[in-house]
């Protein structure tokens, strides 16, 4: 196309074009108009350098071209999920999860609106989340491509997505604990979702906080998963009672070390701030000590624990209580160092990779020897609440400078870790030991690589780098400032998602694209292969309701649309396809309550109708076969055109209809 558009060009303008194109390059590197067909030509005239080019080409994805890998990222603040293609880093979805998203209806029908509720807080509705880390279940400790689940700090609630049509299925509000941290994570076979706490509190009701060490407790919860229902069974579900020091990260255990888990933590000073009082501020208060503390958990023990009794019930959630935990071998505490943020597993299971915010190492452990330890009752003490120690020197493995402010690290398939450095923003790449020298042959545990990010980075994610087998390739830098990465848009900055290429292990990393997030903080993000997901095209029957994945029970067939009055209750059944709703005028009385279900009758792939009702506040998204309600009292009077929200056919403008609503 463009090649004829060229053709058509005299000489002169031709000419003239690429003068502007040239002249436009020297003025900074942006020019509008550049037409010539020579790639070096065109880069020379945008003045991009051959690293440039490659990384053009390397993410460049034709249209009708699909990604290699498919990203879930966490929405942050707008408490929804991302869906990215890598490498184009194009956006593909936002996944309303759990706030409303009003372009997919997410939370204005009746079924949907219903699992939002599932997240209220004591029946008060919320209307943000701070969405933190999703998980992709997994079948042997790989993804399978089937569920996602992801968790809210604020309020501490994880939802469940069926990756069949990518839509959220359940919310659960954590009823111990107001914040998370340490969510979500899988066991290898997905049977436990973990939630891992964040700021301590009491359980239930008031305590000042000179009651602090006595009154307040961490947790990290345990969401048994029935992947045949698709749901979290919370009455399955327990948590584990954990002393007040600021649980963070976690991670399952996998391979050698299946069946446990491992969450770091800070503030093991317990620390209560009050600056204003005086006392230290929370963050030198909760960075007095050299080292706060790894949790070891021994999950099968406790799953035994559970089943035999030993539980508490506090509001309704089964509670392991500390001191049983303690003492019968299902929690271990081991030294880690200096406020440290996250804990990795190896994709063998057997380091524990620990990084220190303030210390520029990461320390290494050895699941090994913290089994060894265990048995030997290799302890240097136990804590104020009679947890086990284990002797520092006992299981560390190594340690080794990584450079300024480690944070997270991932995995790739040739023996390589990759750790995020927040204050140097860099991504440092380095050896694992023990058996996977063999795989680099290289020096074990020593840095051989490092890349500048722009800027602050948080968490990385590789290709399938946090399962039992990374496929390495690409890693995406989940930077929290951008600074001067994107034309400037006010004081209020995107976050910037930078790809880069990590498919040569024995070259250097190369940056290859940016991508602003411009909606919030994400904070991790889980890459899976494309092939893995085998999402629907359609829904699989006309009358789909997608939040219990089944039938509708007001599934409603041409023919079938009708209007139905039970004293001051009108049901109506409504079809909708290209160009038309039937029935078209539906006449209530003020004051009547209105139940409306909409059953989209197509079958043709991406033939969506929107269903807006002005004056009421709906919006639907009605994909080709679903069928969804809204559901509302008739409390103003006039009249309100509802109309199709999808510009879906040539007539989409004639998809409408009035609602009439008598005084
Ligand atoms: S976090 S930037 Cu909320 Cu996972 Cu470490
Ligand atoms: Cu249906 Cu526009």
């Amino acid at each position: 196309m463009k090649r004829h558009t060229l053709r058509g060009l005299t000489g002169l303008a031709l000419a003239a074009l690429l003068l502007i194109g040239l002249i436009g390059c020297q003025g900074g590197g942006q020019t509008g108009a550049v037409v010539s067909e020579d790639p070096m030509e065109i880069a020379r005239a945008r003045g991009l350098s051959p690293a440039d080019v490659v990384a053009a080409v390397k993410t460049y994805q034709p249209t009708g071209t699909y990604d290699e890998y498919i990203m879930f990222a966490s929405g942050g603040h707008s408490g929804q999920v991302l869906v990215i293609g890598i490498p184009s880093m194009r956006l593909l979805k936002v996944i309303g999860v759990f706030t409303p998203e009003p372009w997919q209806g997410w939370g204005f029908s009746k079924e949907t609106r219903e699992v939002l509720a599932q997240g209220n807080y004591d029946g008060k509705e919320l209307t943000w989340g701070d969405v933190h880390h999703p998980a992709l279940s997994e079948t042997n400790g790989d993804y399978d491509g089937q569920f996602l689940f992801v968790n809210e700090k604020a309020n501490a609630r994880v939802a469940v997505i069926d990756l069949r049509d990518f839509e959220t299925k359940q919310i659960v509000k954590n009823p111990l604990s107001l914040s998370d941290h340490g969510g979500t994570f899988v066991t290898p076979n997905t049977e436990w979702v973990i939630e891992g706490g964040q700021y301590a509190a009491p359980f239930e009701g008031y305590a000042s906080l000179d009651q602090y060490k006595e009154k307040y407790r961490g947790l990290v919860t345990f969401w048994k998963f029935d992947r045949e229902r698709g749901r979290i069974i919370p009455e399955q579900s327990f948590a584990l009672e954990l002393p007040p020091y600021w649980q963070d990260l976690c991670d399952a255990g996998k391979q050698v070390s299946e069946g446990w888990v491992f969450c770091n933590s800070f503030n093991t000073e317990m620390a209560t701030g009050g600056v204003e009082k005086g006392n230290p501020p929370f963050e030198a208060g909760a960075s007095q000590r050299d080292m706060d503390y790894l949790h070891v958990i021994n999950l099968r023990k406790a799953v035994e624990l559970v089943e035999a009794g030993r539980t508490r019930t506090i509001k309704g959630f089964k509670v392991l209580p500390l001191d049983v935990a303690a003492a019968e071998g299902v929690l271990y505490f081991i030294p880690e160092p200096k406020s440290p943020h996250g804990v990795d597993v190896s994709p063998d299971g057997n380091y524990l990779v620990v990084s220190g915010k303030l210390d520029p190492h990461a320390t290494i452990y050895n699941f090994q020897k913290i089994q060894d330890a265990i048995a030997n009752e290799r302890f240097s003490g136990r804590d104020d609440y009679g947890v086990p120690i284990l002797d520092f020197d006992a299981v560390v493995e190594t340690q080794i400078e990584l450079g300024l402010g480690p944070l997270h690290t991932q995995f790739d398939p040739n023996g390589y870790a990759y750790t995020s450095l927040f204050l140097e923003s860099a991504v440092v790449r380095w050896t694992l030991g023990g058996p996977w020298t063999e795989k680099h042959g290289r020096d074990p545990w020593t840095v051989v690589d490092k890349v500048s990010v722009h800027y602050n980075i948080g968490h990385l994610a590789v290709a399938e780098g946090d399962n039992v087998n990374p496929d390495g390739r690409y890693l995406v830098a989940m930077n929290k400032w951008s600074v001067d990465r994107f034309a400037n848009v006010g004081p209020l900055l995107p976050q910037n998602f930078q790809l880069i290429d990590i498919g040569n292990p024995n070259g250097s990393m190369q940056l290859l694209y940016d991508m602003p997030i411009a909606l919030g903080e994400p904070h991790y993000a889980q890459i899976i292969k494309a092939d893995k997901l085998q999402p629907w095209e359609v829904y699989p029957e006309v009358g789909w309701d997608p939040t219990t994945q089944s039938r509708h029970p007001a599934a409603t067939r041409p023919g079938e649309e009708r209007i139905e009055r039970r004293g001051n209750t009108v049901e109506i059944w409504m079809t909708a396809t290209r160009s038309h709703f039937t029935p078209e005028h539906v006449e209530v009385r003020k004051g009547d309550r209105v139940i409306w279900h909409i059953t989209n009758i197509e079958r043709a792939r991406d033939a969506t109708h929107g269903f807006a009702l002005p004056g009421y506040n709906f919006n639907l998204s009605i994909e080709p076969g679903e069928t969804a309600t809204i559901e509302f009292v008739a409390d103003r009077d006039g009249v309100f055109a509802f109309y199709c929200t999808e510009f879906c056919s040539a007539l989409h403008l004639e998809m409408a209809g009035y609602f009439l609503v008598r005084p």
